[in-house]
């Protein structure tokens, strides 16, 4: 393999820190799979607008590629891969007031996770087979949800393109075809072996088998924030009766991209601000204060239309999932009352 050349637009984290003396130790290494440099850059080559433009295709790939990857998820993270990452799921230590009681901004809260399985090739390396496989045992997982979280897996396979159009629309289902995870192998034999779970009010799905193996996703309208997470935690204790999740005690839950390590959670709302959105030096200064990222309406990638934005936290490697969630909270709570402020 030859130095690539990233164009001159590309701002990907990946051009940042593969400088030459980087390429020239790690451009051979290959992990046990046999994953190598060339897969694991390629989506950020052939993406210019890629922010990190990393896919990793096994747990492996976070120490053979360190030399590169370490440095994204330091910059991206603002945590140190020596340091270990702990982890908190309880939502009784959660804090987080509805902050729109009147429900004034928000229209939405929606929590998710990534996870990927244990001694599984991620999905940038996996088999046809191997994903098969595990829609499998995803499926049987979710078999054991009751009650509220009660639900049916529809395959994608089979789906009808009107049924599939409304679920992107409506915010709950994946994109088809993203050109991000089409470069780093990730949309190989679409739509086989990939789907959604859903409970009857879609406040719970899992999506199978997109970026990651599993998102599983609590939301709902409102602002209700600690009900979301709760939700959540219920349902993924549930699930992990049945699978083990890939982790690790310094990057935390093994991710496909190096920005979702650690917690591998993004806690969002939909909220409508247009008087920030004429005053984005204002409205930046505060996300950047609360280490908050910003979204269009149809998530990442997207643009923001009508003055909705999706408001996430940025971090999720060394915070707990009760920190990553209260970050969020903080920077909304900032964000509203500055709304107010330019009425
Ligand atoms: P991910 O959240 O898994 O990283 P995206 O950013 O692409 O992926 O978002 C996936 C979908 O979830 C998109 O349709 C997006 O609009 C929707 N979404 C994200 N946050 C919210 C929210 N708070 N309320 C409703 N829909 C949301
Ligand atoms: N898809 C996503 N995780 N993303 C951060 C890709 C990128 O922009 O590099």
């Amino acid at each position: 393999m030859n130095y690539p050349l990233f164009s001159k637009e590309n701002n990907s984290l990946a051009k940042k820190y593969l400088t030459k003396e980087v390429f020239e130790t790690i451009k051979d290494k290959k992990t046990s799979l046999g994953y190598g440099l060339e897969r694991l850059i390629h989506s950020g080559l052939n993406n210019d607008d890629s922010e990190i433009g990393v896919y990793a295709g096994d747990k492996e790939s976070y120490s053979t590629f360190s030399l590169l990857i370490s440095p994204i998820i330091e910059s991206y993270h603002g945590f140190t891969t020596s340091s270990l990452h702990k982890s908190n799921m309880n939502p009784e230590d959660l804090d987080t007031p509805n902050p729109d009681k009147e429900g004034m901004y928000i229209l939405s809260t929606r929590i998710r996770v990534g996870r990927n399985l244990e001694n599984m090739p991620l999905g940038a390396a996996i088999s046809k087979e191997e994903r098969n496989r595990l829609e499998a045992m995803v499926v049987d997982a979710l078999s054991l949800l009751e009650g509220e979280l009660a639900g049916e897996y529809y395959a994608l396979d089979g789906m009808s393109k009107d049924v599939q159009n409304r679920l992107i629309k409506d915010h709950f289902l994946f994109k088809e075809g993203d050109r991000f995870l089409e470069y780093a192998g990730l949309n190989r034999d679409w739509p086989k072996g990939r789907g959604i779970y859903h409970n009857i009010n879609k406040t719970f799905l899992v999506w199978v088998n997109e970026e990651d193996q599993l998102r599983i996703i609590s939301m709902q309208e409102g602002g209700d924030i600690k009900e979301v997470f709760t939700r959540l935690v219920t349902a993924i204790k549930r699930m992990e009766s049945r699978l083990t999740f890939s982790y690790s005690e310094k990057l935390g839950y093994i991710t496909s991209c190096p920005t979702n390590l650690g917690t591998a959670m993004r806690a969002s709302v939909h909220i409508a601000l247009p008087n920030l959105s004429n005053r984005m030096d204002k409205f930046t200064a505060i996300t950047k204060q609360y280490h908050l990222q910003i979204r269009g309406i149809d998530g990442e990638h997207t643009q923001s239309k009508g003055h909705i934005f999706d408001i996430s936290n940025a971090r999720r490697l060394g915070v707990t999932e009760v920190q990553a969630v209260e970050e969020m909270y903080h920077g909304v709570v900032a964000l509203i009352a500055a709304e107010k402020a330019l009425d």
